[in-house]
C-alpha cells in the first residue's frame, strides 16, 4: 500500500473546503468584460478601404434573407440594436482584442449562411465567423467594422450511429452538450478543453483545438470525417462523409481543419466518438524540478502507454493563482516548484488502479515524487482537473495576461519561461513577488505529454512597453529550437506577423495561394493567419 499519496480521507476533508468546477467561458467574459480598457496595439492592421462599409440598403437585404430575430444592426448601420448588445460579440475572451462591428448575423441554416456569403461576397462585405468566441488569438472578433457571423444558432445534432461511433451536428452545437450526448450512448468526444461550456464544434475544428485528451486520441485532423463547408462565394461544400475510410483524391476537409475561418464558414462536422472509458483514475503530485517532471512523465509512458490519457504540469506560481480564484485546497502536504496531473483511463478497474499505484510507487520511492494525491471518486477527480482547467481563468481574474502556446521540445521546454522573466527583470518591468511592478507573474503550465508548453505572462494592463520585452524574442527563441509559434490556439490577428518564425517563405506563399483560391475577395476573416 502506497503510504505517501495522501489517502482519501485527508483528500476528502481537504477538498470539503469549497472547490468549485471551472467557470463556463462565458460566464467569465460577461464579468470581465468591461472592467478593463482593451488596448489598441501598435501592430493592429489599418482597415482595408476597399471593403464597403455598410449601409441601411444592406440591412434590409440581410432581412429579406433572415428571421429579424437572428440580425443585431446598431442605428450606424440603419438598425435599432442598442450598439451594447453587440459588444460581447466584438471582444474577445482575454479582452484584449476588440473590433467595431455594427452588425451580427445569427442564421439558423447552412442555406442561410450560404446567402449571407453570397452578398458578401458580391458586395466585397468583410465578415468574420465567431462560434463560442474563446479563442484566445484574436481571431474570433472583428478588427474593424466586419460583419460578425455567429453560428450559435446552428446547434442540432444531426445524427449519431451507436456502432461506430459516428456523430454528425451542427457547427454552432457546444463540445460539452455533445459530450453529454454522447456519454449517454456511452462514447465520448475525442477532444476535451476547459472552454467546452462555452466554445463551438465548428471552432474547435476551425482551429484545429488539442486539449487535455490530445495524448489519447489525438489530432482533430484523424477524428474529424467530414465537413460541410460554405465558401465565400456561397457554395456549399458538402463533404460530411461518415466514413472512417476514403481516398477518393484530395482530402480537402483537412485544409479547413485549423482553417480560423478565413477560406469557408464551417456548417457541419461529422465525427468518430470514442467508448468512454469504464474505468479513470486522476493523480496530483508534487515535483522538485522541471527535470523531474521529465522523468516522471518518462516513467509514466514506460508503466502505463496504454491507458495514460493525460499527463499535465502546471508551476507553483499558477498553483498559487488557481488556489486562490477557485477556492481550493492544495491536496498535498507542502507546496512544490511544479505539480503534475496524471489521468488513466481504460476498461479494467483493478487492472488500472494496480498500474497507477505500481507507477506511483515507484515514483515516490525514486523520490522523483516528493508527495501526491490519488483522487477516491468522481468528484475528487473533477476538483483536480480544476486545478489545472482552472489556471487560465484564474490568471485572467489576476490580471492582463500575455499568452504564448507554443510547441518546444520537453528537454528545454520550461527554460523559456526563466528567460522571459530575466528580460522583463532587466527591464525593471518584473520581480518575482514584487506587486508593484506592471508585470505580476510569469508563469507556465500546459500539455507536457505533447511538448506543449502554455507560457503566461500577467500584467497590470496590455500595453506595447511589455509586449516588446517579449516578442518577438519568445518566437525567436522557439524557432531557434526548432519549436512551433503555435501548438494549439492557432495564428488568428496576435501572430500574423510571426508566422515566418515556424513557416518557410515558400509555404507562406503556398497558403497564400489557397487562401486566394478560396477567397478571392479576401472578405472572409480579413487581416488574420496571412
Ligand atoms: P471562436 O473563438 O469563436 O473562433 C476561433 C476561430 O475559429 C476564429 O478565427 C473564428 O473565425 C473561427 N471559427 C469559429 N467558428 C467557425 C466556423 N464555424 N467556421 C469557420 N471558422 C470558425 N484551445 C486548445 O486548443 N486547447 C485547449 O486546451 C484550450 N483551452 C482553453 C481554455 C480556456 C479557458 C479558453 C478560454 C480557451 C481555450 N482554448 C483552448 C482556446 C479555444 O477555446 C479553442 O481554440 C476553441 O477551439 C475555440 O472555439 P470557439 O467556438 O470558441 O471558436
Ligand atoms: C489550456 O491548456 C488552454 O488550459 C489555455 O490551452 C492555455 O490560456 C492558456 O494559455
Ligand atoms: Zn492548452
Amino acid at each position: 500500500m502506497l503510504t505517501s499519496i495522501r489517502n482519501s480521507s485527508v483528500l476528502t476533508a481537504q477538498f470539503r473546503l469549497g472547490a468549485c468546477r471551472v467557470g463556463n467561458a462565458t460566464t467569465l467574459k460577461a464579468s470581465q468584460l468591461f472592467s478593463r480598457k482593451q488596448q489598441r496595439f501598435a501592430h493592429t492592421p489599418t482597415r482595408n478601404a476597399g471593403f464597403k462599409q455598410l449601409t441601411s440598403a444592406d440591412i434590409e437585404q440581410f432581412k429579406s434573407m433572415l428571421p429579424s430575430e437572428t440580425i443585431l444592426a446598431t442605428p450606424a448601420v440603419g438598425g435599432s440594436s442598442d450598439p451594447v448588445e453587440l459588444e460581447g460579440f466584438n471582444a474577445d475572451w482575454l479582452n484584449k482584442y476588440r473590433g467595431a462591428s455594427q452588425l451580427v448575423l445569427r442564421p439558423k441554416s447552412t442555406q442561410e449562411v450560404a446567402d449571407i456569403l453570397r452578398y458578401c461576397n458580391e458586395n466585397q462585405i468583410a465578415v468574420v465567423p465567431q462560434g463560442g468566441n474563446t479563442g484566445l488569438v484574436g481571431g474570433s472578433v472583428p478588427v474593424h467594422d466586419e460583419v460578425v457571423l455567429s453560428l450559435r444558432n446552428l446547434n442540432k445534432i444531426r445524427g449519431y450511429d451507436e456502432v461506430s461511433g459516428v456523430l454528425a451536428c451542427d457547427a454552432g452545437c457546444v463540445l460539452e452538450e455533445l459530450d453529454n450526448y454522447v456519454a449517454e450512448r456511452g462514447h465520448t468526444m475525442p477532444l476535451d478543453l476547459g472552454a467546452k461550456g462555452s466554445c463551438h464544434i465548428g471552432g474547435n475544428v476551425a482551429t484545429n483545438a488539442g486539449g487535455i485528451r490530445f495524448l489519447r486520441y489525438g489530432s482533430l485532423h484523424g477524428s474529424v470525417l467530414g465537413l460541410e463547408v460554405v465558401l465565400p462565394d456561397g457554395t456549399i461544400l458538402d463533404n460530411m462523409s461518415l466514413l472512417r475510410k476514403d481516398n477518393t483524391g484530395y482530402d480537402l476537409k483537412q485544409l479547413f481543419i485549423g482553417s480560423e475561418g478565413t477560406l469557408g464558414v464551417i456548417t457541419g462536422v461529422s465525427l468518430l466518438t470514442p467508448r468512454r472509458p469504464a474505468a479513470v483514475n486522476v493523480a496530483v503530485l508534487g515535483v522538485s524540478s522541471y527535470e523531474q517532471v521529465q522523468v516522471a512523465f518518462k516513467l509514466a509512458r514506460q508503466r502505463c502507454g496504454e491507458i495514460l490519457s493525460a499527463f499535465e504540469f502546471w508551476d507553483a506560481s499558477c498553483m498559487g493563482a488557481v488556489l486562490h480564484h477557485h477556492a481550493l485546497r492544495n491536496p498535498l502536504s507542502s507546496e512544490f516548484p511544479f505539480y503534475v496531473l496524471i489521468e488513466t483511463s481504460g476498461s479494467n478497474k483493478s487492472h488500472d488502479d494496480e498500474k497507477l499505484s505500481e507507477l506511483l510507487e515507484e515514483l515516490m520511492e525514486a523520490e522523483v515524487v516528493e508527495d501526491g494525491a490519488l483522487a477516491q471518486d468522481d468528484s475528487q477527480i473533477a476538483k483536480m482537473w480544476t486545478m489545472r482547467e482552472g489556471i487560465p481563468e484564474s490568471l485572467g481574474k489576476t490580471g492582463a495576461t500575455y499568452k504564448y502556446d507554443v510547441s518546444i521540445p520537453i528537454p528545454v521546454l520550461y527554460d523559456v519561461v526563466g528567460d522571459i522573466a530575466s528580460r522583463l527583470e532587466a527591464a525593471g518591468l518584473y520581480k518575482q513577488g514584487d506587486t508593484t511592478r506592471p508585470v505580476k507573474l510569469v508563469c507556465g503550465y500546459g500539455h507536457i505529454g505533447d511538448s506543449n508548453l502554455h507560457l503566461n505572462i500577467v500584467a497590470d494592463k496590455f500595453q506595447d512597453k511589455v509586449t516588446d520585452i517579449f516578442e518577438p524574442f519568445v518566437y525567436e527563441w522557439v524557432q531557434s529550437h526548432r519549436g512551433s509559434i503555435s501548438a494549439e490556439h492557432g495564428i488568428g490577428l496576435m501572430k500574423r506577423d510571426y508566422l515566418k518564425y515556424s513557416k518557410s517563405s515558400p509555404m507562406i506563399d503556398y497558403m497564400k495561394r489557397i487562401k486566394s483560391l478560396f477567397d478571392p475577395k479576401g472578405i472572409l476573416n480579413p487581416y488574420k493567419v496571412v
